[in-house]
């Protein structure tokens, strides 16, 4: 008879290894909103992308699915301690949609339906680190996950991954989002455990 449950000794060595410190392995996919879940209709939803220089550029629902779609398989790491992997998401690469904006800024500031932002450094969402996704585990994504369409960036914790997301502004200066600006930390790197403001 053993004591352990199998959920321990279940464990394989190589999920520990994509488990950054002080984060714990969930299989459902616990939803975490601060407010409401928005309801954006398709035929109103759009996405922008808005310069230092005032120039927005503006895709519309059918403008976003006719452009290439990548399916990206990522580990998912909340700042509550929970992490996900190997989930599955189709969506639009950031790199496809700044493929013709022209900035000389650094910083991002990612804004929703609903006015949750989040605050990044632009590189964080080029060279194949950040996508506009719809799509999860093969089905249209659900609006408590950020449907119709949220931002997915996997290698931060998962609240710079704006669900119902809207836009990008792009700023001369770090704008702190609305998590950063309650004391969580400006970056938000899982495997330095940067959580709060401090770390
Ligand atoms: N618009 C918006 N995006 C958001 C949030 C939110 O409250 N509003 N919560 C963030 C946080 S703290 C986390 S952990 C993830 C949770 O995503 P999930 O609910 O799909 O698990 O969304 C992030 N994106
Ligand atoms: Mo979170």
């Amino acid at each position: 008879m053993s004591i352990i449950s199998r959920g321990f000794r279940g464990r394989r060595r190589e999920d520990d290894d994509r488990l950054p410190p002080g984060q714990y392995l969930v299989e459902d996919f616990p939803v975490l909103s601060a407010g409401p879940t928005p309801r954006v209709p398709l035929d109103r939803w759009e996405f922008a992308i808005d310069t230092e220089s005032e120039q927005t550029h503006r895709w519309s629902w059918a403008e976003l699915m006719a452009l290439p779609q990548e399916t990206p398989t990522v580990d998912l790491h909340c700042v509550t301690k929970w992490s996900k992997l190997g989930t599955g998401w189709q969506g639009v690469s950031l790199d496809t949609l700044f493929e013709n904006v022209e900035t000389a800024v650094e910083y991002a500031l990612v804004y929703s339906y609903g006015g949750y932002t989040t605050n990044l450094p632009l590189e964080d969402l080029l060279d194949g680190k950040a996508w506009i996704v719809h799509r999860f585990d093969g089905e249209e994504l659900e609006p408590r996950h950020g449907g119709p369409a949220r931002l997915l960036v996997p290698h931060l914790y998962l609240w710079k991954s704006a669900k119902w997301v809207r836009g990008i502004r792009l700023l001369e200066e770090d704008w702190p989002g609305f998590w950063e600006t309650a004391g969580y930390h400006n970056y938000g790197d899982p495997w330095r455990e940067q959580r709060y403001e401090g770390d």
